[in-house]
């Protein structure tokens, strides 16, 4: 009756409750997966299968006592982008700040400089060895933001890129525009006009294409003002997109709150997100996106405030912030341990930052970032004594295998 039944496995199925009757990890020893047309169709203790293995399921595969988690899944990235900054790196280190660095003409401006020089074919080459270090440990859903094209066609073309990736790569990609992310060179000193472009230029575009999930922005004093963000947001909800926003994190412009009242899916990075941000959020249902890697690289020092999100209930996700600049991070787990060593999260609340909740952020929480009935069949099965090793483990390589489902339909 079923495709495939996993056995021979300990199950993380991330969910808080359900089959595992609340467990830590959603966690089930000795369990077993059905599988039916990509999807899962039964999971529980092996020892209340509904009969003899072989007779349940048209091929019967054994996990090898590997402990199975849901797909990963990476909420925040910007993979697709052209050149390097390397250099830019050892200017930090030298002492210069990403800030002067960026109003120095450097940053995600040089960034726009060497992509829009890239042709499509090299763009896709770059992304493609990017995220195979991500599917190499366990990401099954990937969003990936445009943001350095800034002009019509570059943009455009980031996304297609970002799309084609999802065609070719065993992975889910959910798009994003990000528009907003600074403003074109040839908008200079004309923010304002830039965002008029952005919003009656180039979103209609990217609606039409059918090529973006979800729409951001940045805002941030080298970036965009919460007003200039708010339009960009009431026209992204005007063409039917959701939003989500880079906030709050090198200085508290109120950009938690500002993402709440437009009932953003999720707010990202959030190091300087006041309470009163926190309880917005909450009241909104958005999800809080920490993002360590970046923290790390910036070496910076201002915490975000996990105390508060937790104790207003608002889900943590975790994502690699992937990007030529402020992160480059290809790795999902290291972003994990991050999480723990340096914002104090733990083990398992940072697995489900980056199972659950980064679903959640992705407004896929129906369809992915658990083991439960229903949901897409996403297993990735681990070499590890248990699944607290995947967020402790830093460099480590645990991964025995990756099945992703194709199930037909949404
Ligand atoms: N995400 C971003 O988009 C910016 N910072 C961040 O954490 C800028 C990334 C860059 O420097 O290219
Ligand atoms: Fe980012």
């Amino acid at each position: 009756m079923w495709d495939d039944l996993w056995v021979n496995a300990h199950l993380a199925t991330m969910a808080p409750s359900g089959a595992s009757g609340g467990a830590a990890y959603g966690a089930i020893e000795d369990g077993a997966i059905g599988v039916a047309a990509g999807r899962i169709a039964w999971i529980g203790a092996r020892r209340d299968l509904p009969g003899p293995a072989d007779t349940l399921a048209s091929r019967v595969e054994d996990a090898g006592g590997a402990w199975i988690t849901p797909g990963l899944v990476d909420c925040h990235t910007h993979l697709v982008w052209g050149g390097s900054r390397a250099q830019e790196y050892e200017q930090r280190l030298g002492g210069a700040s990403y800030e002067e660095i960026a109003r120095a003409g450097g940053g995600i401006a040089s960034t726009v400089r060497q992509t829009r020089a890239a042709d499509e074919a090299a763009l896709f080459r770059r992304a493609t060895q990017r995220l195979r270090s991500l599917l190499d440990e366990g990401v099954t859903l990937v969003e990936i933001k445009s943001g350095y094209g800034l002009d019509r066609d570059t943009e455009l073309r980031l996304l297609r890129v970002a799309r084609r990736l999802g065609e070719e790569l065993p992975v889910t990609v959910a798009t994003t525009y990000l528009g907003a992310h600074a403003v074109a060179p040839e908008w200079r000193d004309r923010a304002d006009g830039y965002v008029d472009f952005v919003c009656d230029d180039v979103l209609p575009a990217v609606a039409a294409a059918g090529l973006a999930d979800a729409v951001d922005a940045y805002c941030e004093g080298i970036a965009f003002s919460p007003e200039q963000v708010g339009r960009v947001f009431s026209k992204a909800r005007a063409l039917g997109l959701p939003v989500k926003l880079h906030a709050d994190q090198f200085s508290d412009l109120g950009g938690a709150a500002l993402a709440a009242a437009h009932g953003a899916l999720s707010a990202d990075h959030l190091e300087h997100t006041t309470e009163a941000g926190v309880i917005a959020m909450a009241r909104s249902g958005t999800v809080a996106v920490l993002l360590p890697g970046a923290f790390y690289v910036l070496r910076e020092t201002k915490l975000p405030p996990v105390d508060a999100l937790r104790r207003h209930g608002v889900p943590i996700a975790i994502a690699t912030d992937c990007n030529p600049g402020s992160s480059p991070v290809e790795s999902l787990l290291t972003a994990a341990h991050l999480a723990c060593t340096l914002f104090g999260m733990t083990p398992e609340e940072a697995l489900v930052g980056v199972t659950r909740h980064g679903a959640a952020a992705l407004g896929r929480a129906a369809s992915h970032g658990t083991l439960e009935v229903g949901k897409c069949a996403d297993l990735v099965l681990w070499d590890v004594d248990h699944p607290r090793d995947l967020a402790y483990r830093l460099g480590a390589r645990p991964l025995v295998r990756a099945v992703r489902a194709a199930p037909a339909g949404p």
